[in-house]
């Protein structure tokens, strides 16, 4: 399959995340692209198509405070990476915030998401990475790989979190809508619940949102995923979510996928759009599903079956030493 990536996305390369009241090592790592790069040895590097697609989705004062927050956090006398601490839970109406730690806790919503110095540079190539996969199947590929990292689908319009700082499938969605798609599914096969990508479409109904994904009850990123979470307005009835128990096997995986598909299938979208995480598997440090590898192939040709024109954007995976083989196990799954 034809696949895409930038090396300026290596750019992005936070030291720590605060996680279960500890500091530690941030677990969206270097280690990860190695780890994928290996499997795609027929990659081609991502064209820039330009900042006009990311600015389709994200607000502008979001996009500017991305480019310069770094900056503005070492101009304040801090080291390393900035760090949000404080969070507006009162509401997030526009204030003229004079401090860069009141706009970090401005436009994000958690202690893992931090902005190093090459943060901007790093996901603006990757959504552009996104974009040149999409290229790709607007122009005829059947399916296309964007490698992404950071993931993307737990930013919203206006804020970061959950490791992602622009959100590339959302990004390729609207981008595919003006391009000429009358509908646009995205089909969200991360371990975590695509909070971000549910936000940016929730009141539109030409961009059907599906979600598989842990239980909010239990799991991150909790306030949103859950299977009350509909859409409103004209986007009413096209949103899903199907929320899983931990210990998730593939038996219990499949039968839900087999809902989200048939979901896509009443939908009858010109292109699928599939952020995928390899942090379904069973050995994911920081997750709790089960499904192993061999279930890879069988998830991606149940997606395939779909036969629409799909692109497959990379989100979440941090079992380092089998996400390379859970990728290409995947992957596979789309050939012929
Ligand atoms: C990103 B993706 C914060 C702890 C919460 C965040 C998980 C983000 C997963 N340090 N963990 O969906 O794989
Ligand atoms: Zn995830």
């Amino acid at each position: 399959m034809i696949a895409f990536f930038s090396d300026f996305q290596s750019a992005h390369a936070p030291a720590i995340e605060l996680q279960n009241g500890e500091l530690v090592p941030h677990a969206e790592s270097q280690a990860r692209v190695d780890a994928i790069l290996e499997v795609l040895p027929d990659r081609r590097p991502s064209e820039d198509f330009g900042e006009a697609a990311i600015r389709a989705v994200h607000d502008p004062a979001y996009i500017d405070f991305l480019k310069r927050a770094h900056a503005d956090w070492t101009a304040a006398g801090r080291s390393g990476d900035a760090f949000p601490y404080v969070f507006p839970i009162r509401g997030r109406r526009a204030l003229n915030l004079a401090r860069i730690d009141a706009e970090l806790g401005q436009y994000s919503y958690d202690c893992g998401t931090p902005v190093a110095a090459g943060t901007w540079q790093a996901v603006y190539w990757n959504a552009q990475t996104a974009l040149n996969g999409l290229e790709a199947v607007l122009t005829g590929a059947g399916s296309a790989f964007a490698f992404c990292r950071p993931p993307g689908h737990h930013a919203g319009r206006d804020y970061m979190g959950g490791y992602s700082y622009l959100n590339n499938v959302a990004i390729a969605a609207e981008q595919a809508r003006q391009r000429g798609a009358a509908k646009v599914a995205v089909l969200d096969v991360d371990y975590h619940h695509g909070n971000g990508t549910q936000d940016i479409f929730y009141q539109r109904e030409d961009v059907l949102t599906v979600s598989l994904h842990a239980d909010p009850k239990t799991d991150y990123p909790f306030y949103w995923g859950h299977n009350d979470e509909v859409g409103e307005r004209a986007g009413q009835g096209f949103n899903l979510n199907l929320p899983m128990p931990r210990g998730t096997k593939w038996p219990a995986y499949r039968a839900q996928l087999i809902q989200a598909i048939e979901g896509v299938q009443d939908f009858a979208p010109d292109l699928l759009i599939v952020p995928y995480g390899a942090d379904t598997f069973a050995g994911d440090p920081i997750s709790f599903f089960e499904i192993e590898t061999e279930d890879y192939t069988s998830m991606a040709s149940l997606i395939a079956d779909l036969n629409l024109p799909t692109l497959i954007c990379m989100e979440g995976g941090y079992a380092v030493e089998s996400l390379g083989a859970n990728v290409d196990a995947f992957l596979r799954g789309f050939e012929p």
